[in-house]
């Protein structure tokens, strides 16, 4: 045996982030292997991760993990794993929206899906929130096509769209879609809406913290009497979203929220949880869209909606954009009911072959 171990694995940049897909059946089955090999591979713990394949930061140190589906409504299951860059630490606590857009064209590229000659529809069961989303990859000659004309905002250039769709991810995460049970709580003496479509995220006006929204992410972060108001809410609102104790987990995000400037729907600027998004998770778009049409919510207080329709397409604001996302509700008095929702990502395959760790992280422990 060599001192490096290589494993087949692909990167692909996934909507506005980037990560190593890995087929299940070349990852160790046991839990903690697994974990040290991912970290090996990312080259985490270390803030640059230089000594792996990681980016140095949250949105460039992802995994997913894809199989062949048992389930009757799935082809593929995916499963998301948050690489921490600066702790050695793998978490499935969240999921990921953008990689997700990388697990159509992966699970055709590995021939787990068969392509069809035009689209290729693939019904993805997302393991960390148990629910489903179905994808639309662009296939014209029966090979995922990577170019094309959609662009998404945070990322140069324009790729084939890819079309997804959720029916069922209101409250996947905690239980409920207000996992309080209130629109509007006050924690720590700020009024909140916590909300889970998708995404445990907690909304809070950004003139309550005296900031305007508009700031650049890196503003934000050296705003240190900001950031430590908003981890004290943070781990103050966990268990009353039914997440426990926090401390260590990447939910909930932490989203402020402002007037819109650009003509969309509402302003945001989002805790993930630690470092500012420079543009705003899909999940987390999502959750802030549907807290726009809760009537009473933090959100609806500041977000311009015009005429609220069943289906509605909302553009949520971030630092590099807008990110749309096309709502299928129905109000039944103050309740709301999220029948599906819809929004568009591209993806594009970077690179496979083999990523090596060091075989003694693999041997040691496993087999
Ligand atoms: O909300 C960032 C991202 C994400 C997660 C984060 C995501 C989502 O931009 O669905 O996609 O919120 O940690 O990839």
């Amino acid at each position: 045996m060599g001192s490096q171990r290589a494993i087949h694995c692909s990167v692909l940049r996934g909507g506005t982030s980037k990560g190593l897909y890995f087929r299940a059946e070349d990852l160790p089955s046991d839990r903690a292997t697994r974990d040290a090999v991912l970290l090996a591979a990312m080259g985490s713990p270390d803030v640059r991760e230089i000594d792996g394949m990681g980016g140095g930061h949250p949105l460039t140190s992802k995994v997913a993990v894809v199989r062949a589906s048992d389930r009757p409504d799935a082809d593929v299951d995916y499963l998301f794993l948050q690489v921490w860059p600066d702790r050695a630490e793998v978490s499935d606590n969240q999921n990921c929206g953008n990689l997700l857009a990388g697990v159509g064209p992966f699970a055709i590229e590995e021939g787990i899906v068969e392509a069809n000659i035009g689209t290729t529809e693939v019904r993805i069961w997302m393991e960390n929130t148990q629910s489903l989303a179905v994808a639309r990859v662009a296939t014209p000659s029966g090979q995922v096509r990577y170019d094309g004309d959609a662009r998404i905002d945070g990322v140069p250039g324009s790729s084939a769209p890819i079309p997804i769709e959720f029916l069922d991810v209101a409250g996947s995460t905690c239980g409920n879609l207000l996992p309080t049970g209130h629109v509007v709580d006050v924690v720590q003496g700020l009024r909140v809406t916590c909300i889970d479509n998708g995404m445990p995220v907690v909304c809070i006006k950004a003139s309550d913290l005296g900031l305007t929204g508009y700031e650049d992410p890196s503003a934000i972060e050296a705003n240190a009497e900001v950031c430590e108001k908003i981890e004290q809410v943070r781990l103050a609102v966990g268990p009353l979203m039914n997440l426990g104790d926090v401390t260590n987990k990447s939910v909930p995000k932490m989203t402020l929220l402002a007037p819109a400037r650009n003509g969309g729907a509402v302003t945001t600027r989002t805790f993930i949880p630690k470092r500012v998004h420079e543009a705003i998770g899909v999940f987390g778009a999502v959750s802030v869209a549907t807290a726009c049409l809760i009537a009473g919510s933090v959100a609806a207080d500041v977000a311009q909606l015009g005429d609220v329709d069943q289906v509605m397409t909302l553009d949520i604001e971030h630092p590099t954009g807008y990110f749309s996302v096309s709502m299928d509700v129905s109000h039944d008095g103050d309740s709301i009911r999220v029948n599906s929702c819809a929004l568009l990502r591209t993806a594009r395959l970077l690179m496979r072959g083999d990523v090596f760790v060091p075989s003694s992280i693999w041997s040691s422990r496993d087999r």
